[in-house]
């Protein structure tokens, strides 16, 4: 009885140790592993909001959280096409991450407290800083959105987009009706069928939403800016491994942005003799491998998907139908705050 005892206390002591043993990350590095064994990222986006995440003529997925996706497929299987893209609702978007439906959230979602603490997710980075905004009818002759009490506004629920404008319209002591919706293409559908007479989101999706209209010109974004929306990829909380993969797939398309490296000089980048292209490219250092990857990783993405500018300017940037300037999403380099660390 005594033999039996204090072998099954040596046998939970071995236990133990083994675990504690566990290099830091390995015991739940599972989401990778999932990832390859699948042969495919299952990435979370939108159900339709241009430039960031949207299904084109072909119902090709298009937009800047659409590319991050093929970045990532990039990264992990040196093939962007390697993708399953799952549209989710604002509402079910937290959900699908947490259950495991999807492997990570690239969903023009805003990086909150509440997020990381009450819904127990992580935001890897922000790959565009956005801000609230409003969208009227010119004809309806108002310049501010200070102007607006009394108005009926059509908003998205399960979205911080309802949390702010209730904030903006109490703070400013105005009345206002809110016309809740579960999808953005009920919200625009009330605001043109005329249910409403203001339409608020994101101000980049509003510049997506209002090319929806029959007549786009017909309406006005009206100056103000009422929140802060950080928008960037989430993951869960249980794999510091895949956490780490999103957030540096991330920072590479920034730093190689600011390295002056695209999918066109990608090949001269490779004989590089600068230090900072030569650990971004892999000729030197094995960062790609101290992240589950390979140490062409980031070479892999710009490649066959390009650096941001390169991603910005395509989807969402001037010369796109969205037509949004950089604006604040320049690198801090040239004014902006996007500011990736270094790989070093
Ligand atoms: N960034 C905000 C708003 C995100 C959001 O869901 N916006 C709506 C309004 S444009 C949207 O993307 N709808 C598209 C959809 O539900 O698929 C958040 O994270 O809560």
């Amino acid at each position: 009885m005594r033999r039996v005892a204090a072998h099954l206390a040596l046998r939970a002591l071995a236990l133990v140790s083994a675990i504690a043993c566990l290099p830091a990350g390995t015991a739940s590095a599972q989401t990778l592993k999932a990832v390859k064994e699948r042969g495919a990222l299952s990435c979370g986006v939108s159900q339709g909001v241009l430039g960031f995440s949207a299904q084109d003529e072909t119902k090709e997925w298009t937009g800047i959280d659409a590319d991050f996706c093929r970045a990532l497929a990039a990264a992990i299987f040196d093939d962007a096409s390697k993708v399953a893209f799952v549209a989710l609702s604002a509402e079910d978007r937290f959900e699908a991450l947490r259950s495991g439906k999807i492997d990570v959230l690239s969903r023009n979602s805003t990086w909150t407290m509440a997020r990381e603490t009450e819904l127990e997710l992580l935001f890897a980075g922000v790959n565009f800083y956005d801000g609230q905004g409003f969208l009227v009818r010119h004809a309806r002759n108002v310049s501010s959105a200070l102007e607006l009490t009394g108005s009926k506004v059509c908003v998205q629920s399960g979205t911080t987009t309802e949390l702010n404008v209730r904030d903006y319209f109490a703070a400013n002591g105005m009345r206002y009706e809110a016309i809740t919706t579960a999808t953005a293409e009920e919200a625009l559908a009330g605001y043109v069928e005329g249910r409403c007479d203001v339409l608020t989101a994101d101000t980049s999706a509003l510049h997506g939403e209002r090319l929806k209209t029959p007549q786009p010109a017909d309406h006005d974004i009206l100056p103000e800016i009422i929140s802060k929306e950080p928008l960037g990829p989430a993951v869960r909380q249980d794999d510091v491994q895949w956490f780490n993969i999103v957030k540096w797939v991330n920072f590479a398309m920034l730093d190689a942005e600011e390295l002056g490296v695209n999918s066109e000089t990608i090949d001269a980048a490779l004989n590089s003799t600068n230090p900072e292209r030569k650990r971004l490219v892999g000729s030197e250092g094995t960062f790609g491998e101290q992240i589950g990857l390979t140490r062409d990783w980031a070479v892999r993405i710009i490649r066959r998907v390009g650096n941001y500018a390169e991603v910005y300017e395509r989807n969402i940037g001037v010369k796109s139908k969205l037509g949004i300037p950089r604006g604040i999403n320049q690198l801090w380099t040239s004014g902006g705050i996007l500011y990736a660390p270094p790989i070093r």
